[in-house]
């Protein structure tokens, strides 16, 4: 006779079965570390642009909080669980202080940076990790100016950020997915002529608006023909740009923008995962009627249509609206509540830290074709949320916001 197994038994298998994996922490605790990130992130960019010494008609220093929380678990994901210490990420230029703000908590910011696996001292660069005062300077210093030689950080990513051993510098969207590729490359070539080079992966994070920019269309099939498996692209596919929507044509585009990429990528000889949805989504395309909702999401929705539908708050609103424009909905929508409805619009896959990393994972098993993810994300996460993106000038003066940022300086 079987019994059941207590819950300390439940526990332990839960932890053995995290050693066998590559993913060796509970979802609960990285979305908490994501959700860390995210504070530390917003904090940066506040107080960068409130400082004390700043004058009247000073401009404002900026900052892209929204297209940092769009990107915080894709980051999360390589920072937390996929990257190895050889491994290049480029990120979004404007979501440079989410990398910072994963390195802060890992404690990987160093006295002059530099390049990984050489020891303390190389080239005579002090490699020594800063300390936490240190760290916290640099942290209370974005786009500051040192005036002792103090850290700081610039407004993207760059050589002098005490973190850029991990990424390449750049602030020109379009370039930096390329440069990734042609590292990579280097990388494959010296191995491929006998040199001793670290098994690194290379990553690039891209805007769905930088995916327009002509100096990654030049790349793509030339990464594709000398087969860098060493490669992953992921597009942030958050169906926004700088300050609003972007509008794309379904109809002469033969469907959703997500598709015509997809499609890009296959044509030029990649790999292409998509990750659409959250495991709560997951869990609701398994109730009656759950597939209408699938095909709505996946096939149907202009995503213009769906960034209207992110904006309505009002749930019975939502829920009459879906019903007299989708007929074919009203099974589904007996199955599920209000609540349920509401946040099965928002469960998108990028921001499911567990889907994202078995997606980067297998991106990695096919050694002879690079790989692009188009990770589906939302542009306006946590206190942001019922804002359009709002890109320069922190948290806006609302009372939920308020209380959910606390203007008090960075503290862990
Ligand atoms: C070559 C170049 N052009 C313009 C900009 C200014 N810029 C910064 S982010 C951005 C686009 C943002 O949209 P998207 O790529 O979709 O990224 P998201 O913020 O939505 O993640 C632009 C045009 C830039 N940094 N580099
Ligand atoms: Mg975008």
């Amino acid at each position: 006779m079987s019994s059941k197994p207590s819950a300390r038994e439940s526990a332990t298998k839960k932890e053995k079965d995290l050693s066998k994996s590559p993913i060796r922490a509970p979802k609960e605790v990285l979305d908490r570390i994501c959700g860390r990130a995210h504070y530390l992130t917003t904090q940066m960019i506040w107080l960068a642009n409130k400082r004390a010494e700043k004058e009247k008609g000073d401009p404002k220093t900026g900052g892209h909080p929204a297209a940092c929380a769009s990107a915080l678990h894709i980051t999360g994901a390589l920072h937390l669980i996929v990257k190895s210490g050889f491994d290049y990420i480029a990120n979004k230029p404007h979501a440079a202080p989410v990398d910072h703000s994963y390195n802060y908590l890992m404690k990987l910011m160093l006295k002059n940076g530099g390049h990984h696996g050489h020891p303390v001292e190389f080239l005579g660069q002090n490699l020594d990790r800063l300390s936490q005062d240190e760290m916290d300077q640099a942290m209370e210093g974005l786009r500051k100016f040192a005036e002792n030689g103090e850290p700081v950080f610039q407004s993207y990513h760059s050589a002098y950020d005490s973190d850029h051993h991990g990424f390449l510098p750049t602030g020109t969207v379009g370039i930096p997915p390329v440069n990734a590729g042609y590292l990579a490359h280097a990388y494959r070539f010296a191995k491929d002529h006998g040199y001793d080079v670290p098994e690194a992966h290379f990553w690039s994070i891209l805007g769905d608006s930088e995916f327009r920019e002509g100096s990654v269309y030049e790349a793509i099939p030339d990464f594709a023909e000398r087969e860098l498996g060493n490669l992953t692209w992921i597009i942030d596919y958050n169906r926004q740009s700088l300050d609003g929507h972007r509008i794309t044509n379904k109809e002469i585009m033969n469907g959703t923008d997500d598709k015509r990429i997809e499609r890009t990528m296959v044509a030029n000889g990649w790999d292409v995962i998509q990750v659409r949805h959250g495991h709560k989504r997951l869990e609701l395309f398994k109730r009656p009627g759950g597939e209408v909702f699938q095909d709505l999401l996946e096939n149907q929705l202009q995503d213009y249509e769906l960034q209207s539908l992110l904006l309505v708050q009002d749930y019975a609103a939502l829920r009459k609206g879906l019903l007299k424009s989708h007929p074919n909905l009203k099974a589904f929508l007996e199955a599920v509540s209000d609540t349920e409805l509401y946040w099965a619009f928002r469960d998108f896959g990028g921001h499911d830290i567990i889907a994202l990393a078995q997606a980067m994972l297998k991106s990695k098993e096919n050694k002879r074709k690079p790989t692009m993810i188009i990770a589906h994300t939302l542009k306006r996460l946590g206190p942001s949320q019922r804002r359009f993106a709002w890109q320069s000038l922190g948290p806006p003066d609302t009372r939920g916001d308020r209380r959910t940022a606390p203007r008090t300086g960075i503290v862990v």
